[in-house]
C-alpha cells in the first residue's frame, strides 16, 4: 500500500482527549476542523476567495480553505469554508448558571399541582413587544405540543393562556391580572440589536411598578436566552432552545411551592 493517509491505521491518529485544552472534532480527535460560512461586501471572484481565506486566517483557522463560493447579488459573495481551529477552551474551568429544579412529567406535574395547590394553576404566555415568532410560544403552550412533549394546555391542573405574538407588556400584564395568572411566560426570538433586552427589562419594570413583581413567577424562553441573563434581567428563569413544556411546568410549580404560594 502506498505511503500516505491511506496507510495510516487508527491508533496512527490522535485520541488524546485533554479537557482543559478541547477543540473541534471534525474526522479525529483534537484536529480542530471546523466549516462556516459568511458573506463578504466584495464582487465574486480571486480576490473575493483569498480576502475570505486572509479572514479565516486572523480568526485562527489553519489551512482555511473555501469549498463553495457564489456571488449573491453583484457586489456580495457567499462562502462556504473549512479550518482548522488552533484556539483551545478549559472545560473543566466551565460553568454555566442552571434552572433548579427536577422536570417531571406531564401526570406527574399535574399531581404535584393537586397535592400542593388543590387548585388549577394559571399560566399566561405569549411574545410581547415587536416580537412577530410564535412558534416557540407554540410550542410550550399548545395542546399537541413540541417533539413529543404536550404542551401546558394538555395539562389537566393547568390552566394555559396562549395570547400569542406582537402583544405590549402593558396588555400582556393586565391579562395576567384579569385571569389571576401564577405565571407569566415570554417568549423572545429576536435578539438583533438588543430588543429583547429592552423589551424584557421593560416587561420587569413595568411589573415592579404595578407591584406586581412578587405575585407571579416570571420565566422568558428563546433561542439565544439563557438562565443567567434572564436572571439578570430579574426574571426568575430562562429557558432556551430544546425546552420543552414538562421543564417549564416542573420549574413552576416546584418554585410555587417553594414560595409557600398557595
Ligand atoms: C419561522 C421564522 C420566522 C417566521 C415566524 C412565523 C411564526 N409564526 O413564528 C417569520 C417568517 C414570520 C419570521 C419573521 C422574522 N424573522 Co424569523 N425566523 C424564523 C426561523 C426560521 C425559525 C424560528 C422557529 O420557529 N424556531 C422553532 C422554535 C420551536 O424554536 P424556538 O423559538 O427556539 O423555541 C424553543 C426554545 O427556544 C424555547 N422557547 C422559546 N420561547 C420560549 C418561551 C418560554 C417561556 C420558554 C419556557 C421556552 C421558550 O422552547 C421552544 C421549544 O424548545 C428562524 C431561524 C431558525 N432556523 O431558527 C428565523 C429567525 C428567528 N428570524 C429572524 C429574523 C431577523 C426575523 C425578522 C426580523 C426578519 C425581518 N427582517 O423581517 C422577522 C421578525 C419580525 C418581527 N417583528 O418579529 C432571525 C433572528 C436573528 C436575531 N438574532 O435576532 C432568525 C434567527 C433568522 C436568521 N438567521 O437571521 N421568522
Amino acid at each position: 500500500m502506498s505511503e500516505g493517509l491511506y496507510s495510516m491505521e487508527a491508533k496512527d491518529f490522535d485520541k488524546t482527549l485533554d479537557l482543559k485544552k478541547i477543540k473541534p472534532y471534525g474526522d479525529t480527535m483534537n484536529d480542530g476542523k471546523v466549516q462556516l460560512s459568511f458573506t463578504l461586501p466584495v464582487p465574486c471572484g480571486a480576490e473575493a476567495i483569498e480576502a475570505a481565506k486572509q479572514l479565516l486566517k486572523q480568526m485562527g483557522l489553519e489551512n482555511p480553505s473555501v469549498v463553495y463560493y457564489k456571488e449573491l447579488t453583484p457586489g456580495f459573495t457567499f462562502f462556504n469554508c473549512y479550518g482548522s481551529c488552533t484556539h483551545t477552551v478549559n472545560y473543566e474551568s466551565i460553568y454555566v448558571p442552571k434552572v433548579e429544579s427536577t422536570t417531571l412529567s406531564m401526570p406527574d406535574t399535574d399531581q404535584f399541582i393537586r397535592e400542593h395547590f388543590g387548585r388549577k394553576i394559571v399560566i399566561v404566555g405569549a411574545s410581547t413587544g415587536t416580537d412577530a415568532h410564535t412558534v416557540g410560544i407554540d410550542a410550550i403552550m399548545n395542546m399537541k405540543g413540541y417533539a413529543g412533549h404536550y404542551g401546558l394546555e394538555r395539562y389537566d391542573m393547568i390552566d394555559a393562556y396562549n395570547l400569542g405574538s406582537q402583544v405590549p407588556n402593558e396588555e400582556f400584564i393586565a391579562k395576567g391580572v384579569e385571569l389571576h395568572a401564577d405565571a407569566l411566560l415570554i417568549s423572545q426570538t429576536v435578539t438583533q440589536k438588543d430588543v429583547h433586552i429592552k423589551n424584557l427589562t421593560n416587561f420587569i419594570e413595568l411589573m415592579e411598578a404595578e407591584g406586581l413583581r412578587d405575585k407571579m413567577i416570571c420565566c422568558c424562553g428563546g433561542a439565544r436566552i439563557t438562565h443567567e441573563l434572564a436572571q439578570e434581567l430579574g426574571f426568575d428563569a430562562g429557558f432556551g432552545m430544546n425546552t420543552y413544556a414538562d421543564d417549564v411546568a416542573s420549574f413552576i410549580v416546584q418554585e410555587m411551592d417553594k414560595r409557600g404560594m398557595k
